[in-house]
């Protein structure tokens, strides 16, 4: 009994050491996470650049899209390996681009499928004017049952911020 109280006074003690450990980042911030999150390092935020992202697990989906000519490769960090470095929680991260249209997309989703938010078309970063910084792109390639309009409207392009909540 005693050994167990030890344990959790452990726990409890580094656990406020842990939460908001998130190194800054040193190159351009491209994109900028707020709400439910326990990791920040920008005030309240979590902001990330290029390299950050690219350190994180990711995927490369190649598919036919209603967006470009042909079958393209995206690759990115999962979007459950972003969300997961964060800490976030709630239910839902509502989605933002630089144009300020926006969508919501259900946390689990995530969490169920390796949802990317490709940062490369074709193993090249993305520009602003091929839909990038970063691309929500749903695993259409083992998930066809996801290419539909309900899921391109998740889609966003031009992603500038998350708000997790
Ligand atoms: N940044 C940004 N992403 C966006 C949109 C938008 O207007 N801006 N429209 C969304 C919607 S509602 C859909 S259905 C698809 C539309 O793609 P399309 O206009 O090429 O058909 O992209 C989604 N992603
Ligand atoms: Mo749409």
């Amino acid at each position: 009994m005693k050994r167990i109280f030890a344990v959790m006074a452990f726990v409890l003690s580094i656990s406020p050491a842990l939460a908001g450990a998130l190194p800054a980042p040193a190159g351009q911030p491209i994109l900028t996470i707020s709400g439910l999150i326990d990791n920040t390092n920008a005030g309240q935020t979590a902001v990330f650049d290029r390299a950050m992202l690219d350190a994180l697990p990711g995927r490369t989906t190649t598919t036919a899209t209603p967006w470009y000519d042909g079958k393209v490769s995206f690759t990115g960090p999962l979007g459950s390996e972003l969300l997961k470095l964060v800490g976030a929680h709630g239910t839902m991260v509502k989605v933002t681009a630089v144009d300020d249209y926006s969508s919501e997309i259900p946390l689990q989703d995530f969490l169920d499928s390796p949802v990317i938010f490709a940062d490369m078309l074709n193993a090249k970063p993305m520009s602003l004017r091929d839909k990038g910084p970063l691309f929500v792109i749903y695993p259409f390639d083992i998930r066809p049952d996801f290419y539909n309009e309900a899921y391109f409207g998740k889609s966003v392009w031009q992603i500038k911020a998350l708000e997790v909540h």
